[in-house]
C-alpha cells in the first residue's frame, strides 16, 4: 500500500456508519476519562451487538482514530521540548513518539554534544568544549512555500542562551545554530511566508525573533540601575545563511511572534509596555500592545544606513520606538493597544486577522491585517481602530488555533478549557449586534492548557480535522510516576459540530508549542551520501592510525559486524581523533561507537561519518564497542584501544 492509499484509508476510516455507531455508543455523553477507558477496554465481547448488527466476530471495537498495527499515521506532530532542549516527533492521530531530535541539549544516544560535528554546530570554547549544553525550546515553526509548509526546515528557539536553531526535515537533524546579539529571553519566533517586496520569492527567507527580557544596551556593566533604559530588540535572521540580518529597537518587550501571509508584516505581543523589571509593575497598566513591524520599510532603513550597532555586534539596529515612528507614512512600527498582558498572537489561515490572547484580560483581540496596512499608509488615524473584535473568552486566554471554517479555538489556562468562538460572530458582536453568536462551545481539557494547535492550522491548507491541547498539568490522568507528572497532550476531533476528545497522551516535560503537519509534506532521506562528509573513510584499506606529533588520527570504518581495526595503538598524553565512517548501505543499519572509561558515545547512520577528539592519559587497554543493535554479532562488534605508557 502506498502512503497515499493509506492516507485515503485513514481519512475515510471513520465513515458515517462507523462514526455514528461509535458516536452513539462510546463518544457522546461520556466524560473524557470515561471515553478513553471505554475505548481502550473494548474487545469483541464488549461490543454492544445491538449497536453493530452483523458486526460481531468481524469488527474489533477499535476507535476510528486508531492507527492499527501496520498502518501509518496521517500527520506528523513536531513539538518543542521546553527546558529539555530537544525537539520531538510524534505521529497523529496515534500520539506515538517516534524520535527526539537533540538541539540545545546533550544526547548520548546520538552523540550530540559529543562528536566534533555536533560541537561545531552548537559552538565551542577555545579548548574545544561546547559553549552551551542547555537550552529551553518554546516555539518551532517550519519553512513555508506558497503559504504552506514545504518540508525543508524547522526553526526553533532557545530562551536561555538566546539562540535560533534550524532542523533539516529530510534527516530530522539540527544543522545550524545562531546566537542573537544584544538580547535576553528570546521567546517567540516565526518564519516569514513570502517576501514583502519581491513577489517571486514566495517562500521563507527570514525568521523573526522576539526578546522578552529587557537589558541595558550595550550590556557590559554600565547602566545596571538605570532600569528605565532597559530595552528589548526584535530580530530578523536569514533562513538560509542563519546570519542575523537586522534588529529593531522597540518600546516594551516582545512575547509571541506571528507573520502575515503576504510577507509584509511581522507582529509581536507585548505584556511589558510598562518596561518594568518587577512583575507587579509589569501588570500596572490596563493596556499593553500588539506591535507590528513593516518589514520592507525596516530593510529600506537598513539599506539607507539609518541604523546603529551595539558593543561588538555588527548587526544593524534600526529605531522602532514610538517617538521615532510617530508619522505612519514613514513608520517602521505600529503599536496597537490591546488589553492587559497579552500572550499569544496567531495569524488566521485566510491571512486576514491576528488573534491575540488576553492572558490577564478574559478576552481575545482580533486585529485586521488590512487595517494595520492602512495605518501604515496614513489612512487609519488610530492604531487601536485596527482591532475588529474583542470577544470575552474566559479566564487566562493563552493561544489561538483555527479550523479554516471561520472558527478560532483559544486555550484558557485558568478555566482549563478550549473555547471555540466564531470569528464573524465576534466581529458582528463588536459592531453592536447583540444576536451574534460568539462563543460556540466550551470544552474542558485536563488541565491548564498552554498551546492549542490544529492540523495544518498555521497554513493556508488548514484542514480543521484535529486540535491538540497541550496541557501543563495532568494530575490524575495517568499512573503516578513520582513528584514530577507528565503533561497531557489531548487529541480532539474538531471536524464535526461538537468537539470530541479522542485520547490523552502523556508527554514527558515540557513541550510548549507544536505543529501538526500532513505527512505527505515530509520527505525524509534514509541513507546519507558518503561524499557529503569531507573526512569520510571510504574504504577498509584507508583505515589506520596516523600520527602527527602527539596528535593521532584513527581512521575507522564500520560494516556489520566489524570495525575495520580490531585494535589500535596510541600513547599516553596523545590527543586522539577518531573518524568513523559507516559503510553499511542498508536502511536503518546504524552502528554505535563507545569507548570504556573515556566518556565517548555516538552513532553513525548508513554512509555517515562522525568524529570525536579526546585526550588519553591512562595507559591500558580500553574496549571500544558497538552500542547500537545492528547484527546477530552486535556483541562481538568491538575494537581495542591500546594506550601505551
Ligand atoms: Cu505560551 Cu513559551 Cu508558547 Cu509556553 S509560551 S505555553
Ligand atoms: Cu554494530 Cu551493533
Ligand atoms: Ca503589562
Amino acid at each position: 500500500m502506498t502512503q497515499d492509499d493509506d492516507i485515503k484509508t485513514l481519512d475515510t476510516q471513520p465513515d458515517l456508519g462507523r462514526r455514528k455507531f461509535l458516536g452513539t455508543t462510546a463518544l457522546v455523553g461520556l466524560s473524557g476519562a470515561g471515553l478513553s477507558l471505554g475505548l481502550s477496554a473494548c474487545n469483541k465481547e464488549s461490543v454492544p451487538t445491538e449497536a453493530a448488527p452483523g458486526a460481531k466476530g468481524e469488527v474489533a471495537a477499535h476507535s476510528p482514530y486508531e492507527v492499527a498495527p501496520g498502518k501509518l499515521d496521517t500527520y506528523y506532530m513536531f513539538s518543542s521540548a521546553g527546558h529539555a532542549g530537544d525537539v520531538r516527533v510524534f505521529g497523529l492521530p496515534s500520539g506515538r513518539e517516534f524520535k527526539r531530535i537533540p538541539v540545545f541539549n546533550t544526547d548520548c544516544m546520538v552523540g550530540w554534544g559529543i562528536t566534533n560535528e555536533s560541537k561545531a554546530i552548537i559552538g565551542t570554547n577555545p579548548d574545544g568544549s561546547v559553549k552551551y549544553d542547555t537550552g529551553d525550546t518554546h516555539h518551532l515553526h517550519p519553512s513555508y512555500t506558497d503559504g504552506t509548509y514545504d518540508g525543508k526546515y524547522l526553526f526553533v528557539n532557545d530562551k536561555i542562551n538566546c539562540r535560533l536553531a534550524r532542523v533539516r526535515l529530510d534527516t530530522m537533524e539540527c544543522d545550524r545554530i545562531t546566537q542573537l546579539p544584544n538580547i535576553q529571553g528570546f521567546h517567540g519566533t516565526f518564519p516569514d511566508k513570502r517576501d514583502p517586496v519581491d513577489s517571486s520569492i514566495n517562500h521563507t527567507t527570514r525568521v523573526f525573533c522576539g526578546a522578552e527580557f529587557s537589558i541595558p544596551l550595550p550590556n557590559f556593566g554600565k547602566g545596571i540601575d538605570d532600569t528605565a533604559h532597559y530595552r528589548s530588540l526584535f530580530s530578523c535572521i536569514d533562513a538560509e545563511s542563519m546570519e542575523v540580518r537586522w534588529q529593531v529597537l522597540i518600546d516594551g518587550n516582545c512575547e509571541l511572534v506571528a507573520t502575515s501571509y503576504d510577507g509584509k508584516l511581522a507582529a509581536t505581543t507585548q505584556y511589558n509596555t510598562e518596561m518594568a523589571t518587577k512583575y507587579e509593575e509589569m501588570m500596572s497598566l490596563e493596556w499593553d500592545t500588539c506591535l507590528f513591524f513593516n518589514v520592507a520599510r525596516i530593510e529600506q532603513a537598513v539599506k539607507d544606513g539609518k541604523f546603529k550597532t551595539y558593543g561588538d555586534s555588527k548587526v544593524p539596529v534600526v529605531d522602532g520606538t514610538r517617538s521615532a515612528n510617530a508619522d505612519p507614512k514613514t513608520a517602521l512600527t505600529c503599536y496597537v493597544p490591546i488589553p492587559k498582558n497579552p500572550h499569544g498572537v496567531n495569524a488566521s489561515p485566510d491571512g486576514k486577522y491576528y488573534a491575540c490572547a488576553g492572558k490577564l484580560s478574559p478576552s481575545g483581540s482580533l486585529i485586521a491585517h488590512e487595517l494595520v496596512l492602512k495605518w501604515f499608509d496614513g489612512e487609519l488615524d488610530e492604531p487601536r481602530k485596527a482591532v475588529v473584535a474583542e470577544p470575552e473568552l474566559g479566564l487566562g486566554p493563552l493561544h489561538t488555533a483555527f479550523d479554516g471554517r471561520g472558527n478560532a479555538y483559544t486555550t484558557l489556562f485558568l478555566d482549563s478549557q478550549v473555547v471555540k468562538w466564531n470569528i464573524d460572530g465576534a466581529i458582528k458582536a463588536y459592531q453592536g449586534d447583540k444576536d451574534a453568536t460568539v462563543v460556540v462551545e466550551r470544552f474542558d481539557v485536563h488541565y491548564q492548557p498552554g498551546h492549542g494547535f490544529t492540523s495544518m492550522g498555521e497554513t493556508r491548507e488548514c484542514d480543521g480535522k484535529f486540535l491538540v491541547s497541550d496541557n501543563k498539568f495532568s494530575k490524575d490522568r495517568f499512573l503516578p510516576v513520582g513528584p514530577l507528572h507528565p503533561e497531557t497532550s489531548q487529541l480532539i476531533d474538531i471536524s464535526g459540530d461538537k468537539m470530541v476528545l479522542v485520547h490523552d497522551n502523556p508527554v514527558s516535560s515540557e513541550p510548549h508549542d507544536s505543529i501538526i503537519v500532513r505527512r505527505d509534506i515530509i520527505k525524509t532521506r534514509q541513507i546519507y551520501n558518503v561524499d557529503d562528509f569531507p573526512h569520510a573513510v571510504k574504504d577498509f584499506k584507508d583505515s589506520g592510525v596516523f600520527r602527527n606529533g602527539n596528535k593521532v588520527t584513527v581512521k575507522l570504518v564500520s560494516q556489520a559486524p566489524a570495525f575495520s581495526l580490531r585494535e589500535f595503538r596510541v600513547k599516553k598524553g596523545d590527543e586522539v581523533t577518531i573518524i568513523l565512517t559507516n559503510l553499511d548501505k542498508v536502511e536503518d543499519l546504524t552502528h554505535g561507537f563507545a569507548i570504556q572509561r573515556h566518556n565517548i558515545n555516538f552513532i553513525v547512520n548508513p554512509q555517515e561519518t562522525k568524529s570525536v577528539t579526546f585526550k588519553v592519559d591512562r595507559p591500558g587497554i580500553y574496549w571500544c564497542y558497538c552500542t547500537h543493535f545492528c547484527h546477530a554479532l552486535h556483541m562481538e562488534m568491538r575494537s581495542r584501544m591500546i594506550v601505551e605508557a
